[in-house]
């Protein structure tokens, strides 16, 4: 009998959406033959066609958190593509300038480490004013303390805001793209098949300070756990 309500409950919180989600997910890829235009706003065909990840969760435990986001992607021969939906009703983007410390205020974040063996990371943010920040790492946040800044992801990136960023009226949040080449990262394109590990988080400013979400929960409060990044396969179609 010990076990019967426990389940019950498990049951029930799955049903109401609220259980943790703690498995790293897994998500497929499908190249595309018509590449999404990086202009922020993600109606491009590509997208369209592209399977949306999970919605994002809580970095510690897995549980339902808001900002609600979910993110795309695709790739062709050169690039690798995400884009992200973020419903943020609080809209903070002050920070100028390449390597700015995006991650104090609202930005979308992506780690990705291709070989997935947790060393030569690589970290890209783009705030909603398309400001940058990327570095890499040797292995989990080496050198200190962020990484070799100077490195040059050669991101296009770009937002589009519903709603007004700095000011105190309510947002309605925004869309981010983002266009990595795959010669940034010192690799080849992808092979059919294929798997990296890739990282997916909304850093969000909001009234009451700063916080959170990610596709894959760290489930520990650091974002830099290679070994929890998700799956990303990659399929030729
Ligand atoms: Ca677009
Ligand atoms: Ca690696
Ligand atoms: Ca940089
Ligand atoms: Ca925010």
């Amino acid at each position: 009998v010990r076990g019967v309500l426990p389940a019950s409950l498990a049951l029930l919180a799955v049903a109401c959406g609220s259980a943790p989600r703690t498995e790293i997910p897994l998500y497929e890829a499908r190249r595309t033959a018509d590449a999404p235009v990086v202009d922020g706003d993600l109606d491009d065909p590509a997208w369209q066609q592209a399977a949306r990840t999970e919605r994002f969760v809580n970095t510690r435990t897995g549980a339902a958190a808001r900002p609600r986001t979910e993110a795309r992607i695709t790739w062709d021969d050169e690039r690798l593509y995400i884009g992200f939906d973020v419903a943020d009703t609080f809209l903070r983007a002050t920070l100028e300038g390449r390597d700015a410390h995006l991650w104090t205020e609202d930005c979308v974040e992506v780690m990705v480490d291709p070989d997935g063996d947790g060393l030569e990371y690589f970290e890209i943010q783009l705030s909603p004013t398309h400001q940058v920040f990327d570095t890499r790492y040797r292995s989990r946040r080496v050198p200190q303390p962020f990484g070799i800044t100077s490195w040059d992801s050669r991101l296009e990136g770009r937002a589009s805001v519903d709603g007004t960023v700095n000011d105190d009226a309510s947002d309605r949040g925004y869309e981010a793209e983002l266009a990595i080449p795959f010669a940034a990262l010192g690799v080849a394109r992808p092979e059919e098949g294929d798997e990296w590990r890739v990282a997916l988080y909304v850093l969000d400013a909001r009234r009451e300070g700063q916080g959170g979400v990610g596709w894959s929960p760290p489930l520990v409060g650091d974002f830099h756990v290679p070994a929890r990044f998700g799956r990303v396969r990659f399929l030729a179609e």
